[in-house]
């Protein structure tokens, strides 16, 4: 199985990667549905929405400051490293800017970035590491929420119609670490018509039957073993 989907990966001439939570979790960054799945005694799904930061600004704000503070502790680890020597496009779930660090490019980031912060009363836009939200804009005093989409939001247009683009071309789209439940993220899959479906993931999901190779594993076992170098 890995045998045949190294062929594949190695003769493609186009291949896109979709990356989701996973590919993180041996990084230590927790998974939105695994066992550790619970963030700071919530679940993501109660506080990463528009509604959640209309009613209590403060604890969104002190979640994502909370979230930004871990991330900028974790290190990219051996499948995000391999994706980067693959040099295949990332369209990637995931929030954490490890493939970027991990030199992979270009990278899309179809839910944004918890690096962003911005401003909902100028839209200053800040990537500095240190920019607590909680804290005021120094531009208008307004309050600050973090630059990824939550549940209920739209994707950014340039980057999901790139993301579609992508994958509708690609021969080969290797899916790792997502449980293929969030959408419109989840239908690139079925986007990737003319494509070779390769899911790296322990568990099966709802992508697995369709999948033309599901290697059961982790990412940062897998993906160094697909691809030479
Ligand atoms: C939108 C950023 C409309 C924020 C996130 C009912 C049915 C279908 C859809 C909906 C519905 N009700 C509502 C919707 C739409 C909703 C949705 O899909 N909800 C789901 C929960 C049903 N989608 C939206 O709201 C999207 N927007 O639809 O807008 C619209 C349209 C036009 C105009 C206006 C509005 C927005 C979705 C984006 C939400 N933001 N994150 C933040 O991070 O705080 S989503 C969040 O979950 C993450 O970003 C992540 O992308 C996403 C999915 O999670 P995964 O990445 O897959 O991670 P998960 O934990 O689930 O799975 C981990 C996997 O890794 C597992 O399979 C596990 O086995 C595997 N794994 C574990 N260890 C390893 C591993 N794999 C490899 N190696 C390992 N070591
Ligand atoms: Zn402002």
């Amino acid at each position: 199985m890995i045998a045949k989907a190294r062929e594949w990966l190695q003769s493609a001439e186009r291949v896109a990667v979709l990356t989701g939570a996973g590919i993180s979790a041996e990084s230590g960054v927790p998974t939105f549905r695994g066992p550790g799945g619970l963030w700071r005694n919530h679940r993501p799904e109660d506080l990463a929405t528009p509604e959640a930061f209309a009613r209590d600004p403060r604890l969104v704000q002190e979640w994502y400051d909370w979230r930004r503070g871990l991330v900028s502790r974790y290190e990219p680890n051996s499948g995000h490293q391999a994706l980067a020597r693959l040099g295949a496009p990332v369209i990637t779930q995931n929030v954490d800017g490890l493939h970027q660090r991990a030199g992979s490019e270009p990278v899309l980031e179809v839910h944004g970035s918890i690096g962003l912060a911005v401003c909902t009363g100028c839209g200053r836009e800040d990537r500095d590491p240190r920019t607590l939200l909680v804290e005021p804009c120094a531009g208008c005093g307004g309050k600050l929420r973090p630059g990824v989409v939550w549940f209920g939001e739209s994707l950014p247009e340039e980057v999901w119609a790139e993301a579609v683009r992508i994958s509708a071309a690609c021969e080969v789209l290797l899916v790792v670490g997502t449980s293929a439940v969030v959408y419109p993220a989840a239908s690139l899959a079925r986007l990737a018509r003319r494509a070779k479906v390769i899911e790296v993931n322990p568990e099966e999901t709802p992508l697995s039957g369709a999948a033309h190779v599901s290697l059961r594993g982790k990412a940062g076992e897998i993906l160094p073993q697909l691809v030479e170098g």
